[in-house]
């Protein structure tokens, strides 16, 4: 999938039908299952996340599959009802000090079966979509058993009791954004806590739907806090509070019209100054990281939602393989900025380095500033070529090439290579 950017099964197998029946038996075979497909994502993230600090970010995401009323291909409805489709929720590892994508080291992937007619007040955690946010974290937790210090990051949605009280571990961190103003010890809110005064900072917002990008004024406090357990958790074994930091990160001035921000986010981190409140608040922000990630997976990239695949269990299946590929084009996508310094290795065969070390001169110009800067063999180098194949100029100070520019490249290279290794036949 990463070399042909595509997930339709026909571009996939070359177009040979051999391959397209090859593909799909994998896909139907039942010894492949969606749960060996996600612990296959942890094998390479779990060696590439050894020995640092890693943010593991996680978040869901619907995919949305188009179905008629005469042909639901077995899917559940998504949203408010209005669509079918899977959720992938997945956990990204990414490298606390780089930024740089690191693997895919854990999720899951479901359809929904039908409605829920029990109320979420009196269901316990197993029996609720929610209990992703902590299951995840656990299933993490052997994964990056090698790494130096994890932090696990999440959205509001994953400010859960059960989670502050039973995800936290022996260098596994959490930071989550609050989204309950919970009560503290002593009787405050979150929402009261006395802060300590922080400084101010501008920072760059990057644009989401229905806010364009702006500079932001913000102004910072933090301090300690104490949650307590919810009255009227159905859940057993919960301890009476959690002992926790809050960093508060409030806008000041926002632009007439604009919604001002306010983030609350609370952590297992020790926050004792301002310089490791700005710290957090910084892992937090990588959170846009998981958001890229998705996006490659549906449209810049792989066009998941366009596959044309007929089953639900299948559909499952291509989305654990497809969610594999779209990360290594995140990889490749980072390693142009020479952000990581991972080897080309993760993402191309021996017979396509062989190709690219031989391409890489053609590609080169007379003059320093065209030429590939990134040392031979690493991904950032890889990243170089491919970004050239797809029109890319290559000049430092042009516009850096972007996933399309890239899936233009590889769709190329891929075709090079293949000549490349018949020269031997
Ligand atoms: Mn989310």
């Amino acid at each position: 999938m990463v070399s042909r950017q595509s997930v339709c099964l026909r571009r996939l197998a070359g177009g040979e039908r051999g391959g397209i029946v090859g593909f799909s038996r994998f896909l139907a075979n039942t010894r492949v299952t969606v749960d060996n497909l996600i612990e296959g994502w942890g094998l390479a993230a779990g060696r590439a996340c050894a020995g640092r600090h890693v943010l593991a970010i996680q978040d869901t995401s619907e995919i949305n599959f188009t179905t008629t009323p005469a042909r639901r291909r077995g899917l559940g409805e998504i949203g408010k009802g209005n669509g079918r489709g899977v959720l992938l929720h997945a956990m990204l590892g990414v490298d606390a000090e780089t930024g740089a994508v690191l693997g895919l080291v854990a999720g899951r992937i479901w359809t929904r079966a039908g409605r829920v007619e029990v109320s979420h007040a009196d269901r316990p955690l197993t029996d609720k979509e929610s209990e992703r946010w902590l299951a995840t974290a656990q299933a993490a937790k052997p994964v990056l058993g090698g790494a130096a210090v994890v932090t696990e990051i999440s959205d509001r949605e994953s400010d859960i009791y059960a989670k502050w009280s039973r995800a936290p571990g022996p260098g596994f961190h959490i930071l989550t954004r609050a989204w309950h103003d919970r009560p503290t010890s002593g009787g405050g809110k979150l929402s009261t806590a006395p802060l300590r005064a922080g400084g101010e900072a501008l920072v760059e917002l990057r644009a989401r739907p229905g806010r364009p990008a702006r500079t932001a004024r913000l102004s910072m406090g933090f301090s300690r806090v104490e949650i307590v357990r919810p009255k009227n958790t159905i859940e057993e074994g919960l301890a009476e509070t959690v002992s926790l930091s809050l960093v508060v990160v409030s806008e000041i001035d926002p632009p007439e019209g604009a919604e001002p921000i306010l983030w609350r986010l609370l952590t297992t981190h020790c926050v004792d100054d301002a310089a490791m409140a700005w710290k957090v608040v910084g892992w937090y922000r990588q959170r846009w990281i998981i958001e890229q990630f998705f996006r490659t997976l549906k449209q810049q990239g792989l066009q998941l939602e366009d596959s044309q695949v007929e089953t639900a269990e299948r559909l499952l299946k291509l989305t654990a393989i497809a969610a594999q590929a779209a990360c290594v084009i995140m990889q490749l996508v980072q390693a142009r900025d020479g952000r990581s310094e991972q080897d080309a290795a993760i993402a191309f065969t021996p017979a396509e380095i062989e190709t690219l070390q031989a391409l890489g001169p053609t590609l080169e110009g007379k003059t320093a500033l065209q030429k590939n800067p990134h040392p031979p063999r690493s991904l950032a180098w890889a990243a170089w070529i491919i970004a050239k194949l797809g029109g890319w100029d290559g000049y430092p100070k042009s516009k850096p090439p972007g996933p399309i520019t890239l899936r233009h490249g590889l769709q190329y290279f891929r075709s090079l290579a293949h000549g490349w290794a018949l020269r031997d036949v």
